[in-house]
């Protein structure tokens, strides 16, 4: 028989529904009896994976570790099914059964934003955003976000993306004394382009956002209102952030970063968005919704709705304070002086190191971060003046404040001393130590 899931090959008990649900089993069982003969290459290297994602701080501030019962649904069965269209929307037969998971998903979502409508088939945050976009604009239309430069992201009209394409695309920035959003600057801008869609929304940008200043200035040019959530869908829901839902036409975000959830996006919008979203996500820009990740999803809510969930929230924001009051007292210049969310941006020009440098070295030390450009950057985006740091999955793995700052002391002993081999194995063995403490459970 052939494949790993044939039932000749299957390891007696694997196939249990217990199984496929306590994903220790199924990964250690999977890997060590299916993917070991199907296919040893790729098990070697799906385990070595592991090991460096277990052995290592993981600090880039868009990566988290789902729960077992994520990642076992991610390999389930599901995955064999087409199901294009909507529940009780179908175009093919046999979907009885994901009908009712898609609609789960698509109620829990929306309980957990308080939202009107919910669509959970976005494969990623960029396709929410296409799809949004696909909904209510047309080809050469003004839209207005942050600049990728200044933290926004690709989607929000970088020339380099379908959006600084096919959409005209004017981009506002941060302050260059406070590196703050200005928001009477993006008022003034608003009021002379004229959007017909404002953006708000970042992926490097380490302070809340203020969702009823931009709610205002689109309604006074008579643009649309989207925010792009992705990275702080969690602490919203976690109420460590103010919410945008009250403020929003659209939503657009992503269920892997803090939500903590499978690698995929959703959108949430206002009732009378409603089909103009549904039928912009399928069949405007995708086909099949994957619905073992839509399945993922759904447990992931369940998660995001239980009151741990904003413990959890509210700790990934204390340990990102402590590791920036750390660095900040301690010699290094943090992009407007700290952070109030998940992440934090060290701006490195004045160690004399470049991003590029600092992220290399931390990730020989056992830290893996990203180089990331810092407002009004000198330096090119495979280079870059600053890191970026981020808090969820540390805290996912159960740190607290006093393990965080003493990774905080580690960065700093790191980026003072970037081509010490004695430094990098000194760190390197208590980051060892520190995972060995707080394992990834799988
Ligand atoms: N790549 C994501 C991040 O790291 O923030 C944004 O899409």
């Amino acid at each position: 028989m052939r494949g790993c899931l044939s039932a000749a090959s299957n390891p007696p008990g694997i196939r249990t529904s217990e199984h496929l649900f306590r994903g220790a089993y199924m990964y250690r069982g999977y890997f060590e009896n299916f993917l070991q003969k199907e296919d040893k290459k790729i098990a070697k290297l799906v385990n070595e994976e592991f090991k460096r994602q277990d052995t290592k701080l993981q600090m880039i501030a868009s990566e988290n570790y789902t729960s077992k019962a994520v990642m076992a649904l991610q390999g389930s069965v599901l995955t064999n099914k087409y199901a294009e269209g909507y529940p009780e929307k179908r175009f093919y037969q046999g979907c009885e059964y994901l009908d009712k998971v898609e609609a789960e998903a698509i109620s829990r979502l929306k309980k957990m934003f308080g939202a009107e409508h919910a669509n959970v088939q976005p494969h990623a945050g960029s396709q929410a955003n296409m799809a949004i976009y696909l909904s209510c604009l047309n080809p050469g239309d003004t839209i207005m976000g942050m600049d990728l430069a200044s933290g926004g992201h690709l989607t929000h009209g970088a020339s380099v993306s379908f959006s600084g394409k096919f959409f005209k695309a004017v981009s506002y920035g941060v302050s260059e004394y406070t590196n703050l959003l200005d928001y009477e600057a993006i008022r003034n801008l608003a009021k002379k382009h004229k959007p017909k869609l404002l953006i708000a929304g970042a992926s490097a940008y380490p302070r809340q956002i203020d969702f009823k200043k931009f709610h205002d200035i689109a309604k006074e040019v008579g643009a649309l209102f989207m925010a792009d959530i992705a990275h702080i869908a969690g602490l919203i829901v976690g109420k460590v952030h103010p919410d945008p839902v009250p403020y929003c036409d659209f939503i657009g975000g992503t269920t892997h970063k803090t939500l903590r959830g499978p690698r995929g996006g959703f959108i949430l919008c206002k009732s009378e968005w409603m089909k103009k979203v549904d039928s912009a996500v399928f069949p405007g820009i995708q086909g099949g919704p994957l619905m073992h990740v839509v399945a993922a999803k759904a447990v992931a809510f369940k998660e995001a709705l239980q009151p741990e969930f904003r413990e959890y929230q509210k700790q990934i924001v204390k340990n990102a304070k402590v590791i920036a009051d750390y660095l900040s007292k301690n010699g290094f210049n943090l992009v407007t002086g700290g952070t109030d969310n998940h992440l934090m941006l060290v701006d490195l020009r004045n160690k004399q190191l470049t991003g590029r440098e600092a992220a290399l070295a931390m990730d020989k030390a056992g830290i893996t971060a990203n180089k990331n450009r810092i407002p009004f950057d000198p330096l090119k985006a495979f280079e870059t003046s600053g890191v970026r740091l981020g808090t969820p999955a540390l805290t996912t793995r159960g740190m607290k404040e006093d393990q965080c700052l003493a990774i905080a002391e580690m960065i700093a002993d790191i980026l003072n001393h970037p081509t010490s081999a004695k430094v990098a194995a000194g760190v390197r063995k208590k980051v060892k130590v520190l995972c060995n403490k707080f394992p990834v459970e799988i």
